[in-house]
């Protein structure tokens, strides 16, 4: 079995309509990864145990989406250098909650965030940056780069 390079976390079952597309965004890269679901509140220890678990696999970024009094991401985040990027989820409150639980960290222990629910950009974001030191991800990045901006302008012509 291959090394995995990105785990992804979420803090609940819940969580997975929406974070399995970072799965199947990366999986579309070839990019091995782990998927576990640890609650930074509910199961504290286990989502520790996994993070350290991880490193030590050799997993290199790490994704983490949670919803409401979204912790999640920080808290992975305090446990490694290694970066984090976080994806609040929608919620009763339109997921702006869990946007300012992932997005407002204190200064020293950063969590990149993306957009409410933006599960796809999270698992790019975390490609590119295993692309930095890998040409080939790196090409496969800037062909998809390209197809997207020919479809648009093929979709321009035809209006
Ligand atoms: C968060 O609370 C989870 O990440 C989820 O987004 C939200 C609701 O969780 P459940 O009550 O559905 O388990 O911890």
């Amino acid at each position: 079995m291959k090394q995995a390079k990105v785990a992804i976390f979420m803090g609940s079952e819940s969580d997975l309509p929406v974070m399995s597309k970072a799965a199947e965004l990366l999986a579309a890269y070839g990019v091995e990864h782990t998927v576990t679901v640890a609650s930074a509140h509910r199961s504290p220890e286990f989502l520790h145990e996994r993070v350290a678990e991880s490193e030590k696999e050799g997993v290199q970024v790490f994704v983490a989406g949670a919803g409401g009094a979204a912790h999640l991401a920080g808290v992975l985040a305090s446990r490694t250098v290694k970066p984090v990027i976080g994806v609040p989820m929608g919620s009763k409150l339109s997921g702006f909650d869990s946007l300012l639980s992932t997005v407002q960290m204190p200064r020293g222990v950063p969590v990149a965030t993306v957009a409410i629910e933006g599960a796809e950009n999270a698992a790019l974001l975390a490609v590119q940056i295993l692309a930095l030191a890998d040409p080939a991800l790196s090409k496969r990045l800037m062909d998809e780069r390209k197809r997207q901006a020919s479809e648009i302008a093929q979709k321009g012509r035809k209006k």
